[in-house]
């Protein structure tokens, strides 16, 4: 379908489908959404770029490593400081390092300026134990060689310097960035060394990036019942943590979007098996621990863990769902929280009426399909203006997104909860669960909206608003 604020650009009509019309069917079948393809030259896309994705994402939470842009330093500022993956040092977050690329390096080159940037840096912080370089458009089109500066400062530093060739417009959104930070990471660290220990019972988070500390809600979870984690891949991880991941017995895939590939890669070369979770949410939760569990025979272990955390929390829940129930939702995130949080949204007895994604693939959106009801509007890469018509025909209860929308949501009276950087946090796991059904609350039913609503809606109903 296509909304009023699109006339401009009939290209967005794939991109906007209602579940239960035009062939989508109620059972999700034929559902079928236009996605991961460029975004309309003219549409003011939310995406990012691949560098985004890859140094943003991927690289940046390893919490011990020099993370170098190569690039202008706007490249870098911009990727500095707004994404709370946490570790427990913050050197990572910190810090910010860039090769600082101007007019004349376009002109004559920026590799000697790359290799002086690593060599200076690395003697001014002699604990870091690496450094990674990220590529940015400018130098990718004048041809540096960022593999070979890296190689050579390697040589000169004498610890290891991991070169992603995540240029920002080498695919169509940060998405392509997840796939080459993976594909760096498995080739230039996975299996560099092969340490003597035990291994047994040992597992990787792969795709968790302790976003305001998450990973502390459900790691004690999964080690109560038995098992190691080796690496989590990669929030709060040490580069050494990586070169070893290839030791553990199974990858238990969390963000099925940025980390997948790894576990894939893993499996062929190491034969190493993986098992997709979701690890927000209590009955998710609950199966994640199950599973695991199922794959080293601690059955016994994870209920007795479930039945002691679920009855924690349940008077909590319950509390928050009386207060909740019957509210309406729009979720758009990045891509797999969409679909990951209908089920939380629903054992807080809400609903999702709008479910959209930034960079979200077929996977993603066949998963949304899946978990929305007929008549949810479903749309990918949505523009601002887009955003705007939506809330103010489907006027949700609430609107979960990120920094990006969050004033537009205010100005339009609308209660708003930071689904990726979190207001508190953290929200995965059990405990996750109650900080997350309480900032709800606090956004739906502060009085504080009631009042700016009676003052909100009307500009938005008037068709002359210069006169209010
Ligand atoms: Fe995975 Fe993420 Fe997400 Fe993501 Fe992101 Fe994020 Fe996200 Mo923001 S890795 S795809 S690129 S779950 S930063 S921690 S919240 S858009 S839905």
């Amino acid at each position: 379908m296509l909304l009023k604020c699109d006339k401009t650009i009939p290209e967005r009509k794939k991109h906007i489908v209602i579940k239960g019309e035009n062939g989508c069917g109620g059972d999700s079948s034929g559902c079928e959404i236009a996605c991961n393809v460029p975004t309309t030259p003219g549409d003011m896309t939310e995406r990012g770029c691949t560098y985004a994705g890859c140094r943003g994402v991927v690289g940046g939470p390893v919490k011990d490593v020099i993370q170098m842009t190569h690039g202008p330093i706007g490249c870098a500022y911009y990727s500095w400081g707004y994404r709370p993956h946490l570790a427990d040092s913050d050197f990572h977050m910190k810090y910010i390092f860039v090769s600082d690329i101007d007019e004349s390096n376009i002109i004559f080159g920026g590799e000697k300026k790359l290799l002086q940037s690593i060599i200076e840096a690395s003697k001014e912080f002699p604990e870091a134990k690496g450094v990674f370089v990220y590529n940015t458009c400018p130098t990718a089109l004048i041809g540096d060689d960022g593999k070979y500066i890296a190689k050579a400062a390697q040589e000169k530093i004498g610890k290891p310097v991991v070169f992603f060739p995540c240029e920002g417009f080498r695919g169509v959104s940060q998405s392509q960035g997840h796939h080459v930070g993976n594909m760096t990471i498995f080739d230039t660290l996975v299996g560099s060394v092969e340490p003597e220990e035990d291994y047994a019972y040992s597992i990787n988070i792969v795709g968790d990036y302790n976003i305001k500390n998450d990973e502390k809600t459900f790691e004690h979870l999964f080690e109560d019942m038995g098992v190691n984690i080796i690496t989590r891949f990669t929030g709060n991880v040490s580069i050494d943590d990586l070169k070893i991941m290839h030791k553990a017995q199974l990858n238990v895939v969390h963000c099925q979007r940025s980390a997948t590939y790894i576990a894939d890669m893993m499996r062929e070369k190491y034969n190493t098996p993986s098992i997709n979770v979701t690890l927000w949410g209590i009955s998710n939760m609950s199966n994640a621990l199950r599973d695991v569990a199922k794959f080293f025979g601690l059955e016994k272990e994870a209920e007795r863990i479930i039945n002691t955390e679920t009855a924690k929390i349940k008077p909590k829940i319950e509390y928050y769902k009386k207060r909740l129930e019957g509210k309406t939702v729009f979720i758009y995130q990045g891509a797999p929280r969409a679909w990951h949080w209908p089920d939380l949204m629903r054992e807080l007895g809400m609903e999702v009426v709008v479910a959209a994604t930034t960079f979200g693939h077929e996977d993603d959106y066949d998963k949304i399909f899946k978990k929305v009801k007929k008549g949810t509007l479903v749309i990918d890469n949505p523009n601002a203006m887009e955003l705007e018509e939506i809330i103010e025909t489907y006027k949700p209860d609430l609107f979960i997104s990120g920094n990006k929308e969050k004033y537009l949501a205010y100005k339009l009276g609308t209660s708003f909860v930071n689904g990726h950087t979190y207001e508190t946090g953290p929200y995965a796991g059990y405990s996750g669960m109650v900080n997350f059904a309480r900032d709800i609350d606090r956004a739906i039913n502060t009085p504080v909206w009631e009042m700016l609503r009676e003052k909100a809606w009307p500009v938005k109903n008037n068709s002359n608003p210069e006169v209010v």
